[in-house]
Order: C-alpha cells, then sequence, then structure tokens
C-alpha cells in the first residue's frame, strides 16, 4: 500500500481503511493480545462510533477482526464511546460510556458472548444497561471513559470516570460489589478547579523498585510502589500525569508533594501529538504498556481521498523513573523483530555546522537510536525562566539553524534537502540553555517547514528534557520514523515528542534525506548512533488470515 499511499504507516497500527481514535480496553488473554479502539466502521471521519477490534501474538501484526461493540441499542445509539476492559473472577468484562438516545452520555457493560471464543468476537449488551447514569451535579454531556477497573482489599469493585461537574474537571470514584450495581464515592478520585474536563482517565500502580509492571488489584500491591492518574485535557488535547499515593480507605488519589493545581506544570505523557492515551498490564512480560491516538493534522479533503484517518503511537512499555518523578517509555522490545538493514557510527565528531547523511537505507522506516556527549556545558546560552511553563514557544522562536552555544544538534528527518527555503526538512533536535543557574537539555520540533502540502497544521513543539545534564553530559535521542509519523524519544524515553509529517516530496516518488547534525558553536561527540531500517509488519490486511486458518 505504501507504493500508492506515501503517508501509510508501515509498522505503526491502523485499520487497513476509516476512522480510528482512542484506545480501548488493551489487553492480554490466552496468548493473545488485543487490541480495541474507536472505530468509523462506515469512513474516514468521526461518527457512528464502534469498537474496532484485532488481535496480535506479538503486539507488532495484527490481525483485524469484527467490529467488537456497535451503536445499536437505544442506550448507545448514537455511539459506543472510550472504555475499558476488566477481568472479573478471570473474565474479560468491557465497560463504555455511550452516547443514548436522550443525548446523555451514560456508561454501559458488555459481557462476551461465547465463552469458549479465545478471540473474544462477539459481546453482549445486556438490556439493563445503563450502569451508570450523570444523576446531580454532573453535567450530561460530559460524563465518559470509564478506566479499567480494580478489587479493593474491602471487596468492592472500583472504576474511575471523567466528568465535569458545575464547571471543573473531576475523576469521579464508582463502586460495586458485582461489577453491574455501581454507586458513586462521596469523594473524587481526584479533581481540579483549573480544568473543564478531564477525558480518559487511567489510574495505575507504579513500582519504586523495578521496571517491571504491577496489575491493578491493591491487594497485591502492597509496599514499595507509587500510583500514576493520567488525565487526557479536552481544553489543550494533551495528556497529563501526576504521580502520587492512593488512599485506599478514602479512594482518593493524592499528588505527591509540589504539584500545583496548574497542568501547565504536570508532566505530560508526550509533548507532541498524541491524546486519549491507555495503559495495560501484560501478564506475559509482566510490563506496563501504553498506546495512545495519533491524530491526523493534514486537510480533512486529504483524509477522505486516502480512506483512513487516525494512527496508534507505538505500543510503549512504561515504568518509574528512579527519580520516583516521572515516568520513562520506551517502544517494547518486540519492535526489534522489524530491523533490517544496520548503519552503525561510534565516536563520530560533530564539529561545528557538521551535517551527515545516514545513508543506505530506506529512510521513511527508521528506527535510529543517537546518543550525544557534550565537552563541556560552558557556553550554553542563558534562558529566561518565563519559558519554563511555555517551551512550545521557545521552539517556535528558535530554528534548528541558528549557532547556539550548545547545539542545536539532533536528527533532520523525511527532507527533501535542507540548505534550500523551498524545501521541506523537519527536525528532532536539543539545545542546552541555563536557567537561573541549572543546566537544562531543550527538545523541540518545529514543523513549520516539513510540509509544502495545502491544509497541514504545522504546530512547533517544545519540552526540557527530565535529565540531570551537568552530571552526565550526555543526553540520547530514538526517533521512530514511519512514513507520515515521527515518534521521538529523547534522555533515554523521559520526554517522548510524537509528529505528524506529510512530505509534499514522496508524492512524486522523490526520497527522503535523513542527517544527523550539529549546528551549534561547540564540538558535539557522537557516542554511539545506530540505524536500522524497518520492515513492514502484517497490519490489519484486508483478507488476512495469520490467526484464524
Ligand atoms: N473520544 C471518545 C470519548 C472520549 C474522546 C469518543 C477522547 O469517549 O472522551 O470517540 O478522544
Amino acid at each position: 500500500a505504501n507504493e500508492i499511499d506515501p503517508d501509510r504507516t508501515a509498522f505503526h497500527f491502523q485499520p487497513s481503511k476509516n476512522w480510528l481514535n482512542d484506545p480501548c480496553g488493551p489487553l492480554y488473554y490466552k496468548g493473545l493480545y488485543h487490541f480495541f479502539y474507536q472505530y468509523n466502521p462506515k469512513g474516514p471521519l468521526w461518527g457512528n462510533i464502534a469498537w474496532g477490534h484485532s488481535v496480535s501474538t506479538d503486539l507488532v501484526n495484527w490481525e483485524a477482526l469484527d467490529v467488537a461493540l456497535d451503536c445499536t441499542d437505544p442506550f448507545d445509539i448514537n455511539g459506543c464511546f472510550t472504555g475499558s476492559v476488566t477481568f472479573v473472577a478471570g473474565e474479560p468484562v468491557i465497560l463504555y460510556t455511550s452516547y443514548d438516545d436522550k443525548k446523555r452520555q451514560v456508561q454501559n457493560i458488555a459481557f462476551r458472548k461465547n465463552v469458549s471464543d479465545p478471540l473474544l468476537r462477539e459481546w453482549t449488551k445486556p438490556g439493563y444497561n445503563p450502569i451508570m447514569l450523570p444523576e446531580g451535579d454532573i453535567d450530561p454531556a460530559n460524563f465518559r471513559d470509564p478506566s479499567t477497573g480494580w478489587f479493593g482489599q474491602d471487596g468492592y469493585w472500583r472504576a474511575a470516570v471523567g466528568a465535569n461537574l458545575e464547571g471543573r474537571a473531576e475523576i469521579l470514584l464508582y463502586k460495586s460489589l458485582n461489577f453491574v450495581n455501581w454507586e458513586r464515592n462521596e469523594f473524587p478520585l481526584h479533581k481540579s478547579q483549573n480544568c473543564g474536563m478531564w477525558e480518559c482517565p487511567d489510574f495505575f500502580p507504579v513500582s519504586l523498585s523495578s521496571k517491571d509492571g504491577l496489575d491493578l488489584d491493591p491487594s497485591v500491591n502492597t509496599g514499595n510502589i507509587k500510583h500514576v492518574l493520567k488525565v487526557s485535557l479536552a481544553e489543550t488535547f494533551q495528556d497529563y500525569y501526576l504521580v502520587g499515593m492512593y488512599d485506599e480507605k478514602k479512594d482518593v488519589f493524592v499528588p505527591d508533594e509540589g504539584y500545583e493545581d496548574d497542568y501547565k506544570t504536570w508532566p505530560m505523557i508526550d509533548y507532541g501529538h498524541i491524546y486519549a492515551s491507555k495503559s495495560f498490564f501484560d501478564g506475559k512480560k509482566n510490563r506496563r504498556i501504553l498506546w495512545a491516538w495519533v491524530n491526523e493534522s493534514d486537510s480533512v479533503a486529504d483524509d477522505v481521498k486516502r480512506g483512513w484517518s487516525g494512527i496508534q503511537t507505538f505500543p510503549r512499555a512504561i515504568w518509574l523513573d528512579t527519580d520516583a518523578k516521572q515516568l520513562i517509555q520506551w517502544p517494547i522490545e518486540e519492535i526489534k523483530s522489524l530491523r533490517k538493514k544496520q548503519v552503525q557510527l561510534c565516536d563520530f565528531q560533530l564539529q561545528s555546522g557538521a551535517r551527515y547523511e545516514i545513508s543506505g537505507i530506506l529512510t521513511s522506516q527508521v528506527d535510529i537510536e543517537v546518543e550525544f556527549e557534550l565537552q563541556s556545558l560552558e557556553g550554553a546560552e542563558s534562558l529566561d525562566n518565563s519559558y519554563l511553563l511555555d517551551p512550545s514557544k521557545l521552539c517556535d522562536e528558535i530554528t534548528p539553524f541558528d549557532k547556539g552555544g550548545i547545539g542545536p544538534f539532533g536528527l533532520f528527518v523525511l527532507s527533501s534537502d535542507i540548505n534550500g527555503a523551498q524545501e521541506e526538512h523537519t527536525a528532532i533536535y536539543f539545545r542546552i540553555y541555563k536557567i537561573s543557574d541549572r543546566y537544562m537539555a531543550f527538545m523541540c520540533s518545529d514543523l513549520k517547514s516539513s510540509s509544502r502540502r495545502e491544509g497541514v497544521t504545522k504546530p512547533a513543539y517544545g519540552a526540557f528534557v527530565g535529565v540531570d545534564i551537568s552530571k552526565d553530559k550526555r543526553i540520547s535521542l530514538r526517533t521512530l520514523i514511519d512514513h507520515s509519523v515521527v515518534e521521538s524519544y529523547g534522555g533515554g524515553g523521559r520526554t517522548c515528542m510524537t509528529l505528524r509529517v506529510y512530505p509534499k516530496h514522496v508524492l512524486t516518488g522523490q526520497t527522503s534525506g535523513l542527517y544527523v547534525f550539529n549546528h551549534g558553536s561547540q564540538e558535539v561527540k557522537i557516542r554511539e548512533l545506530n540505524a536500522w531500517e524497518m520492515a513492514k509488519a502484517r497490519v490489519n490486511i484486508e483478507n488476512d488470515d495469520f490467526i484464524s486458518k
């Protein structure tokens, strides 16, 4: 398909056609990974929202199954929105939001129809739905996205639901003895006066002593753990998270000290273009894996022409950093099965002004990892601390061609040429700054010159990377290039930045350049660079039958 559609991805999850948005209830069950997602079976734009469903043995190659939930009942006639799957006494059970015949958002339950079907293909929606209603102070237009449930030591199930109450965002907590009859808890799990609506809450424990993932059950999660609450803020279309403690008695989440009730100070799952992320515990490999929707940012007319819209990030393993303050995210190890031809550089000096082309591999499908080493931090430019709360503004004001003190250095991807003003190029790069006596690594990607196509939104994304650059004097960048998506992991996965890039030059068959560069005044050393050309995965190919036969 890539020959006729150069934007279609080779190893990111997307349906064979039509619209996709939020991940819903990813899970591992009896040797298979399942992935459900918001899907329009009838076209490439949002609407007729159902749950798409695919299965995989390795999280890389996927086979599409029939739609798992379709909007056929009065309680979900206007859309089967986002939800999750919980194992209740070993059985996978769906909780999902719907838009009912009275135009209210309500929560429903669904069970699988045939308990001996390992593919979990068909689902039954009992007639007693809905099971949670927007009562009292809950705005019926803003009550959605039930989280995966967890079982408390008091014998009650819990699930979190996003809501708007009198203008403020709350994550409501519901409790149930049997997973069917739910009651709203006296306190919300968390709330904010400064946000209007939190969608798609994700709530999970993380270990303080290992990269292993933890399942949700509090009875097995005593001791050395913290909890993470992720919210998708509708106002900014970005995912933020808080690290803290879960008070199981009151059923409230208490963020760690230092958090203010201001999302601008909160860490983000990704500083680029993702939304509605959701994680699950993978019992096969004892890890927690995160998925997130990557929306298109080209014109609607182009989405219609192509016949599809929306992809998922590559699945990411997530765990808590040793500082106990931020998450680390890293492409799951299964990605290595797609690696083909490799290019390597070791101890390679990048002089001031240097641009080095990585050639000999297909540059539209690449996994590249670079570790940069700095000689010293003297020479870093000073920066006003007002940028700390608005790093994207900084990215918008600088360019990858500036001759900074230390940096800009990094990668040019999907570029026709980087010299001419009329050419297309996308840089993901670092620049080191000194802010009130502290050295900080800044990561930036400005899409202004990424595409010459009409109707493409091309923002600038910036973030300060959570590494101690004065201690290490090293910083790494890993980037997955896959046609129209570029997913970067800065500082060993502490700062992620996903971009949509739609080069015009590829439409006429021109190949793209991939470069590592240093435009700063000071020399930078590449300790090691590895780039692999990536094979095409089998992702939801129509009439594919690698599992069912
Ligand atoms: N998308 C779903 C909602 C959710 C939103 C509808 C987030 O349930 O709040 O497709 O992208």
